[in-house]
Formats: C-alpha cells, sequence, structure tokens
C-alpha cells in the first residue's frame, strides 16, 4: 500500500452534492475526483425516473445559487420542475463548470477505511480498485438506499415488479395492463395518478394514508420568473437569514388559534388555492402546537371529502394517525380525485393485510388480486442508509455501522467522531431533509471548502469532530425535536419505516438560520468542537 495519496479528495455521489463539492475542491486547487455508481450525474434524479417524479419545491428555488450567470441563463419551463428537466439541469451544471473530466461513472463505492498511519481514506470500489485522498466527503444523499420491504411469495411473481427510486430508463409503458401500486408517500401520490390515466386497472395498496397539498404546477409564468432573475441576490440572501427551510415562502406572523375561525379558513384557503408546501407556514405555530396543527389538518381532511365522492372511500385515504406535516407533506395533481376514476381501487391494508405474493398477483385479507405489474413506492432506509451500505471504517478500526448502532451521531450533521477527515454532506444532525435541499448542499459544500482551506493556510492535516462537541450537539438535536411535533408520527425522519432501525429524530429541526449561525461561528473560533492536527508528513496543500 503506498503512502502517497491519489487524491486531495474524494467525493461519493454526483448528485448536486458531489457537483458543487467538486467545483469548490477544485477552485481550491485540490485534486478531487467523485465517483458514482448511477450511468449519469444527477443523484436522486437519476433514478427516480417514476411517471409524476417532480420536486416539490418550486424551481426557482430548487437551483444553485453560486453562479449567478448559471442561474440567470437557465430557464425552467415549470412552477416544479419535473424530473427530466432536473436531470437536464444537473447535467449542464456539470458541462458549463466542466466537471466530468473529473467524474467516475458507474463505479460503487463498497469501502472506505481510514488509514491512520498513512493519514489516508483507502476507498474501495465495486471493482476492487483502491483510491486513496486525504480528505473524504461523502454526498451520498439522504434519499438514495431505496427499501424494499420482504414481501413473501415476492419471488414468485411472474409480472414486473419496479421501485420508484430505482425506474427503468428505457421508460415503462403500463397500457393495457392491470398495475399494483404498494405506498402512499410522496412518491406513490405522484405516480398514482399518472399510473392510473395509462394502465387498464390501478389497485392502490395503503398502509397509512397521507396528507397531501396540490401542487397547482403550471407552465412557468414569465413575470414570476423575471421577478426572480431580478432579484436573486437578494432573495437568496433572504433564504439565508430570514426562513426555516432556506426556501422564500408566504411567511405568516400569526399563530393559527390567535384568529377568529373565519379568518383561519380563509387563509388555508388561499394557500390551498395556491398551492405547494406554502400551506404548512399559513400559521406560525402549525409544527409546535397540538391544537394549531388540528385545525390545519382539520381543513385538509375536508377538502379530501370535498374530491372523493364515495365518503366510505374519502375516509379511508383521510390520515388521521400523525399530526400534519409530521410526516413530509406529499405535494400531488389530482391525487385524490383519482380515486373517482371506474379503473382504480383502494385497498386499504390495515383492513385487509398482504399475505403473499402469488405468480398471478398478490393476496390481501384473503382476496387475490390479478396484477401484470407491481410498483412498489415504499420509500427509503433514509439518511443514514447510503452511508451504511458502504463499509465505512475510521480510526482503530471503528465501523460507522458500529457507532451509529443505537442511531446516527453526528457533529453538525458534517462529521462523526472517530472519522477524521471525512464529511457527511447534510448528515443527520443537519436541517438537511427538513430544508431545501440544494440549499442544504450549498451551505455544507462552502461551510468544508472554507475549513480545508483554513486547514491549508493554517498547515493542519487532519480534522476531527471530538466525542463531547459531538454529544452536546446530538442532545441538542434531540432538545429541539422534541419542542416540536415531528416525534409524533412514525416517520422516516425518525428511522420509523425500517424494521429495527433505531428510533432517533435526524434531520435538525431548529431551522436553517440558527444552523448555520452555528456552523459559522465554530469555523470563527478556529473549529471549536472539531480535533485538528497537523502530521510531519502530510498538509493541505491550497493551490
Ligand atoms: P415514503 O414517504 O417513506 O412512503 C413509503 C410508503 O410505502 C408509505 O405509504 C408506507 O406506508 C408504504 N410502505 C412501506 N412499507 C410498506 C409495507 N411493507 N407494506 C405496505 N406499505 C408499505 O417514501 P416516498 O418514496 O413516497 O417518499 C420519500 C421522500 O422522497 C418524500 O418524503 C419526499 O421527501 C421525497 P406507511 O406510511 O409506512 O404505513
Amino acid at each position: 500500500m503506498t503512502s502517497e495519496p491519489g487524491f486531495d479528495l474524494l467525493i461519493v455521489g454526483a448528485g448536486f452534492g458531489g457537483l458543487y463539492m467538486l467545483h469548490r475542491a477544485r477552485r481550491l486547487g485540490l485534486r478531487a475526483l467523485v465517483i458514482d455508481k448511477a450511468g449519469d450525474v444527477g443523484g436522486v434524479w437519476y433514478y427516480n425516473r417514476y411517471p409524476g417524479a417532480r420536486c416539490d419545491v418550486e424551481s426557482m428555488q430548487y437551483s444553485y445559487s453560486f453562479d449567478e450567470a448559471l442561474q440567470q441563463d437557465w430557464k425552467w419551463s415549470e412552477r416544479f420542475a419535473a424530473q427530466p428537466e432536473i436531470l437536464a439541469y444537473a447535467r449542464h451544471v456539470a458541462e458549463r463548470f466542466d466537471l466530468r473530466r473529473d467524474i467516475r461513472l458507474n463505479t460503487a463505492v463498497v469501502a472506505a477505511a481510514y488509514d491512520e498511519d498513512a493519514g489516508l481514506w483507502r476507498v474501495r470500489t465495486g471493482q476492487d480498485e483502491t483510491l486513496s485522498a486525504h480528505f473524504c466527503v461523502m454526498a451520498t444523499g439522504c434519499l438514495s438506499a431505496t427499501r424494499r420491504p420482504e414481501f413473501t411469495g415476492l419471488e414468485t411473481f411472474r409480472g414486473r415488479t419496479l421501485h420508484t427510486g430505482d425506474w427503468p430508463h428505457e421508460g415503462v409503458d403500463f397500457s393495457g395492463q392491470r398495475v399494483g401500486v404498494i405506498g402512499t408517500g410522496s412518491s406513490g401520490i405522484q405516480a398514482i395518478p399518472m399510473i392510473a390515466g395509462q394502465a387498464a386497472h390501478l389497485t392502490v395498496f395503503q398502509r397509512t394514508p397521507n396528507f397531501s397539498v396540490p401542487a397547482r404546477n403550471a407552465p412557468m409564468d414569465e413575470d414570476y420568473e423575471r421577478s426572480w432573475k431580478d432579484r436573486y441576490a437578494e432573495l437568496r440572501e433572504r433564504a439565508r437569514i430570514d426562513t426555516t427551510s432556506g426556501t422564500v415562502y408566504d411567511k405568516s406572523t400569526h399563530k393559527a388559534l390567535e384568529v377568529d375561525a373565519e379568518e383561519r379558513q380563509r387563509e388555508y384557503e388561499r394557500r390551498w388555492r395556491k398551492g405547494g408546501v406554502n400551506f404548512m407556514h399559513s400559521f406560525t405555530d402549525l409544527m409546535v402546537d397540538e391544537q394549531a396543527n388540528r385545525t390545519a389538518a382539520e381543513f385538509v381532511r375536508t377538502q379530501i371529502r370535498l374530491a372523493v365522492s364515495d365518503p366510505v372511500l374519502a375516509e379511508r385515504l383521510t390520515p388521521r394517525d400523525h399530526p400534519i406535516g409530521t410526516k413530509r407533506i406529499c405535494v400531488d395533481t389530482d391525487y385524490h380525485a383519482t380515486f373517482n376514476r371506474s379503473n382504480v381501487r383502494l385497498v386499504d391494508l390495515r383492513e385487509s393485510p398482504i399475505e403473499t405474493f402469488t405468480p398471478e398477483g398478490l393476496r390481501a385479507g384473503g382476496q387475490h388480486h390479478e396484477l401484470d405489474a407491481v410498483v412498489l413506492a415504499t420509500g427509503y432506509d433514509a439518511m443514514t442508509g447510503a452511508l451504511l451500505r458502504m463499509d465505512i471504517t475510521g480510526r482503530a478500526g471503528l465501523k460507522l455501522s458500529e457507532a451509529w448502532r443505537d442511531g446516527p451521531r453526528s457533529y453538525l450533521g458534517l462529521m462523526v467522531a472517530g472519522f477524521p477527515n471525512l464529511f457527511t454532506l447534510t448528515g443527520p444532525g443537519s436541517p438537511s431533509v427538513l430544508s431545501n435541499m440544494i440549499f442544504a448542499i450549498e451551505q455544507h459544500v462552502d461551510w468544508i471548502a472554507d475549513c480545508l482551506a483554513w486547514m491549508g493556510t493554517h498547515g493542519r492535516s487532519t480534522i476531527e469532530a471530538e466525542p463531547e462537541a459531538q454529544e452536546e450537539w446530538v442532545a441538542h438535536v434531540n432538545e429541539i425535536a422534541e419542542q416540536t411535533l415531528f416525534p409524533r408520527a412514525a416517520s422516516w425522519y425518525l428511522g420509523a419505516n425500517v424494521p429495527g432501525k433505531a428510533r432517533v429524530f435526524m434531520p435538525y429541526a431548529g431551522g436553517v438560520v440558527p444552523y448555520r449561525r452555528k456552523c459559522e461561528a465554530v469555523a470563527a473560533a478556529g473549529y471549536e468542537g472539531f480535533r485538528l492536527s497537523t502530521a510531519q508528513h502530510r498538509k493541505v496543500e491550497i493551490a
């Protein structure tokens, strides 16, 4: 084994995080390489090609802010961009900044181990090649490890089995077919209306109904686009300093119960007509006050009754087991109205659980459903899955799987004690999935790049989270989560969707502004809570 690094920095993942990390690393003069198992850049948008796949953050904001010319030049065609357009944007960025020459595709990372003697990360690929670098950035995404529940007899099913998070690139034609969709989270809720419009028959297997708000998607309004492009710098800054999620939204100043019932109703109706997750900002206290939350939940339940003609069916589709917003709110186009179609049927898995798959379909609650294709919209091993599916070993043989046995522990969601020089982009303990992901990515990449530059100018070679700082931060993340309603839902935020996964509320729920302030203060204090050292043989060379 050589003690000379192949690279200064290895970046795992060529999604929005990996692309921007490479760009910043290059500007520091670092020799960086991005590795991704996918056949192209784009990360989650490379894989999520299911019909109806669309971002639920508005296009004008679900985009990079780091380059003014880029944000001025790129033209989004819709209010909420669909997957092909977002993927085209990722490709454009890769080409525009000449990133591809340092991206190795079709290369999975299976293991990464810290070689203490050499002060290097050794990263093993699926092709059994070992690459080495001083630093490693895991840009592996929060929702990239798909979850396929173990249904009895699934292997005997003769029809096609698909997962929304790993959709065939050539597309799927359901014309004339009997299709089953299992799962009614964001992915299912987006795909179901599209599949219903094409298939001969669609059966939706629902375990838990979800809250959803209408997208009101539309072609991009030119005046709206102009209003953003004319003031991009100012609006991006507002996202940084005056929002909870890194997305500029229609802010409310009132608590829900401060206004009377009529005014509350008017506000909910106004936001419902506008569409999108803005609905959850109707009042300031919807995520912290149960009674306030109930008023929003009840409004949405009423909309379901209005959309679905059959009252029994409407009731089955009505969520009652969690406060609205505590599971990621879905954003749909005609989801509930789809159940009025004569070719769509709902099977309530709480009444009729799936017993077994058969060669011709599946049996649930004693009834057999003949199917030509099954779509698993069953979600992800979120936030930790992609990291733990690699075999990551830190100092003294410590496995990440061991360090995180009782749930993820991280300092600021950026580094894990015992894993020097390994950064996790949008890791657990950072706002990540509770915020606009591209916003969260940019903040983390900038912080990491600044940190590497600082290490270069201060002659440091190793950075590592201190266990005490990490424990304090983990306690703070938990404490903040407890002040909200989030822990009341069995959500993927909590790991509750994966049998056996430790239940820990993973993202930081305190908002992007306090989080950024904390990260900046830590850096300004010489990386407080991190241990920085200098090995004789190794320093970061910043060009
Ligand atoms: P989600 O939101 O985790 O939804 C998964 C769905 O699959 C949900 O309705 C689950 O029901 C259902 N599910 C999971 N396992 C089973 C089994 N074994 N049987 C029946 N139904 C099951 O994933 P999505 O892909 O929709 O969305 C993930 C995120 O991507 C989303 O929040 C956005 O941020 C983008 P459950 O609720 O667990 O009863």
